[in-house]
Order: C-alpha cells, then sequence, then structure tokens
C-alpha cells in the first residue's frame, strides 16, 4: 500500500555527522521508533499523520554510525496497536533492541506472551491530544494490571499543563513508570518555578517514576543553531534535563527520538544530538548511569 506523507512531513537527517563526544561502551539509544515501510508494514487508519518510511535497517544504521551497543524502540502513534513493525524490528536486532508496545484491552495473553518472547518490556499510555484519540483510565489501568505480572513497565508521554489532572492516575499505576522526555516542560518558564517543580515533586515522591531527558530539539525555543549544524544547539534544555539527571541519576534514559516525528521548523543531525549528552550529564559516571546501567537494568536484566 502507498502512502502520501503528511504535508511539510520532514524527513530524517541524511548523512548525521559522527558525535565528537564518545559514547561508553554498552550505550543504549533508549527512545527511537521506526515507521512502516508502508508497504510492509502499514500505518494504521486511526493515525494523526503519515510519517515517511523509516525501518529497522535505517534504526541500525544509524546505532553503528553514533556509537550505540542497543536501541529500545517505542511503538509510534502512526501504526496504532499493531506492533508488526516494532517485533519485525526486535527479531532482527540480534537481541540488541528491545521494545515498548501499544496495546488495546481486547490483547490476548498469549498475545501479550509472543510480544515479550520477542523483547517487548513495555506499553505506552499517551496523552498526547494531537497525536491520539482518548482512552478511558479504567481500560488503561486494566492494561497495566495485565503487563505487570510479565515485569514490563508503562511509559507515559503527556504535556507538562496536563501532569495535575493526570496525577491521580500516574501515581495509582501499579509498575515501573517512564516519562517520555521530562512531560515536555514549558522550557520558557523557570526550571525552579511551579510547573517543573511538579514534575520534580513526581519523581521524588514515586520511586518507580523514571524520565528520559530526551528531546532537547524538541522542547527548546532557542534551537535553531542546529540548523547551521553548530554544536551549542538546545542550551535552553539544559538546567531541565542536568537537573533530573542530578537529581535522580539512577532513573534517568536517554534516546535519540530518531526518526523524529512531527518536527516542524528543522530536523536534528542526529550526531549533534549526542553532543548534547555531555552537557546535562557532566561526569563519567552520570553518563554511565544514564546511558548504560539504567537502560541495561530495565530493559536487559535478566540477561546479566
Ligand atoms: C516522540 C514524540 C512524538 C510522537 C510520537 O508516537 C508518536 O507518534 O511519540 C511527538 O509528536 O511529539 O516521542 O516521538
Amino acid at each position: 500500500m502507498k502512502f502520501e506523507k503528511t504535508p511539510g512531513w520532514l524527513d530524517w537527517y541524511a548523512g548525521p555527522s559522527k558525535p565528537r563526544f564518545t559514547l561508553p561502551a554498552g550505550a543504549v539509544d533508549a527512545h527511537c521508533h521506526v515507521f512502516g515501510p508502508g508497504e510492509q508494514f502499514p500505518f494504521a487508519p486511526e493515525r494523526k499523520y503519515t510519517p515517511c518510511d523509516a525501518g529497522k535497517d535505517q534504526l541500525f544504521a544509524l546505532r553503528d554510525h553514533l556509537g550505540f551497543d542497543k536501541n529500545v524502540i517505542v511503538q509510534a502513534t502512526c501504526h496504532g496497536a499493531d506492533n508488526s513493525a516494532l517485533v519485525d524490528a526486535l527479531r532482527h536486532s540480534n537481541g540488541k533492541a528491545k521494545g515498548v508496545a501499544t496495546v488495546k484491552r481486547s490483547v490476548t495473553d498469549p498475545q501479550l506472551q509472543e510480544m515479550h518472547d520477542a523483547g517487548v518490556r513495555g506499553v505506552r499510555f499517551n496523552f498526547v491530544k494531537r497525536l491520539v484519540d482518548f482512552t478511558p483510565k479504567d481500560e488503561l489501568m486494566e492494561i497495566a494490571a495485565r503487563i505487570a505480572p510479565l515485569g514490563w513497565h508503562v511509559v507515559i508521554y503527556f504535556e507538562a499543563v496536563d501532569l495535575p489532572e493526570l496525577w491521580d492516575f500516574f501515581t495509582a499505576l501499579p509498575t515501573t513508570v517512564v516519562v517520555d522526555h521530562m512531560g515536555r516542560p514549558d522550557v520558557k518558564l523557570p526550571v525552579d518555578g511551579p510547573q517543573f517543580e511538579l514534575f520534580v515533586k513526581f519523581m521524588r515522591e514515586y520511586p518507580n517514576v523514571w524520565s528520559k531527558v530526551s528531546c532537547p530539539e524538541r522542547l527548546s525555543v532557542s534551537g535553531l543553531p542546529a540548523l547551521n549544524g553548530e554544536r551549542n544547539a538546545y542550551r535552553d534544555v539544559v538546567p531541565f534535563a542536568r537537573r533530573i539527571v542530578e537529581t535522580f541519576p539512577d532513573r534517568v534514559l536517554w534516546g535519540t527520538d530518531w526518526p523524529h516525528p512531527n518536527l516542524k521548523d528543522h530536523m536534528p543531525d542526529d550526531g549533534l544530538l549526542v553532543d548534547f549528552i555531555p552537557h546535562i550529564a557532566t561526569t563519567p559516571e552520570l553518563q554511565r548511569k544514564l546511558l548504560v546501567d539504567n537502560p541495561n537494568r530495565l530493559y536487559w536484566a535478566e540477561e546479566k
């Protein structure tokens, strides 16, 4: 099946630079996606955007180019609850990828087990209104209860303004909870202002909550140096990510977010994104926890 991309869609950055920052051995890109290819893995009818194709071969080539050892592939909303592209990528990764799926309440136990055998270790609950239709919280809570015995966790994606309303639901989840992109703070607001303090409180009071300190290119409002290939991009995000890394060093993850869905003004060079890491994790110990110890503990624990 042929798909027309959403008008204005930005394809991923061809020919990313080599990072100057050398990733530690065993580093994991813990947030990335596969899109299609649409001919093989059709996009979901309920999708809110139609992306370019961005398949497993390109993802694994990027992994090797940047110097990562492994990937965590997160089901993107353009594939809805059809996890076939994700599962196919996991099965062809030689054990070098784990996954986070999207499931509906109708998923069967044998289907969950099949995904587990392929390397799925979590489900994603998305609350970003431009990306998904509303799912009732009781359905999500039922799914969380079903996946908990498998040792899976829940990944949550939401905007900072929605955290107060979602608080009771999030804090009742029975599993480890991983927040995408620090709950999307508004980085024009102070890092010690009420909005980000609420997120810090969430992590402080609930030791089962982890955060991805990813997506400076999505959160930044001063990001444009990246357009010129300058290596000091996205600095307005540094205080936020650095605060989370330094306060919760054992509960943070990092990922490229390749192939960067829904970016409007520029497509980041993934080599530049890797060079952002030492600004938010400033010591070799923090870098090792962020890139190696934490993702391996969460996703490859049974292989230790
Ligand atoms: C991200 C962010 C976005 C999209 C998705 O699954 C998705 O479609 O996650 C976004 O548009 O902010 O983490 O990839």
